[in-house]
């Protein structure tokens, strides 16, 4: 089984699916294609012209969520979802809402060059009323979820759940331009679990190896 990658430094999406395979101890061998140098070697493997890929049992599945729903139906016993149906369904919309949203974020906050990036030489905050917004949503979401589901662990719905996965490089975003939760509304619980998200064993080695 191969996970086809971006550059670590800053393919967030490859990120994820990467958590969640982590997560799961599968087996997997990892290829690190430069997606904007090698153009060539991605049109090979990739139909959407996009990573992450699966590539597994013959197959090639495309996009993060898609590998991770895969690797739901494939580890059940990593309880990947919530146990809880009101914590699956909400924790689904949660991955979701970040699969499918958050462009300002996204657009004003690129992952790089070095999305581990502390100190000095962090990016300043962004400015602009699409992505306060973006960011007052996320606190919201987040404390909301943390306080309704939260209570049997550090994570979004207690213990870890792919909705982590899709969160951590919004957590990184936050490190990286010094975003001041508390100015978007938080009382404290989506900074403690922005760094939460930081300091989990999986993302620190993919921190590692990016900076290798
Ligand atoms: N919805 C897709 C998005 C994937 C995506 O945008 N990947 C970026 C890398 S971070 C990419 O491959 N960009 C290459 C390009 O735009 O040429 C997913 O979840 O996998």
């Amino acid at each position: 089984m191969e996970l086809i990658i971006g550059p670590r430094l800053y393919s967030t999406w490859s990120l994820r699916p990467w958590l969640v395979l982590k997560r799961c101890g599968a087996d997997f061998t990892v290829r690190e294609i430069d997606i904007h140098a090698d153009r060539e070697q991605l049109l090979q493997v990739s139909p959407s012209g996009l990573v992450p890929l699966l590539q597994v049992d013959g197959e090639t599945i495309w996009d993060s969520m898609a590998i991770s729903v895969w690797c739901a139906e494939r580890w059940p016993e990593a309880r990947l979802w919530p146990a809880d149906a009101h914590a699956r369904w909400l924790a689904r919309s949660a991955a979701c809402e970040m699969h499918g949203g958050f462009m300002a974020l996204r657009t004003d906050c690129g992952m790089g060059p070095d999305h581990t990036m502390v100190g000095p030489d962090r990016s300043p905050p962004p400015t602009g009323e699409a992505v306060e917004r973006d960011i007052r949503r996320i606190v919201a979401l987040w404390t909301d979820m943390r306080a309704r589901f939260g209570a049997g662990g550090q994570y979004l719905f207690g213990d870890w759940s792919i909705a982590d996965a899709f969160f951590t490089p919004v957590a990184t975003r936050f490190r990286h331009y010094q975003i001041d939760l508390a100015a978007h509304g938080d009382d404290g619980t989506a900074a403690a679990y922005r760094d939460v998200l930081l300091a989990q064993p999986d993302f620190l080695e993919w921190s590692a190896d990016a900076l290798r």
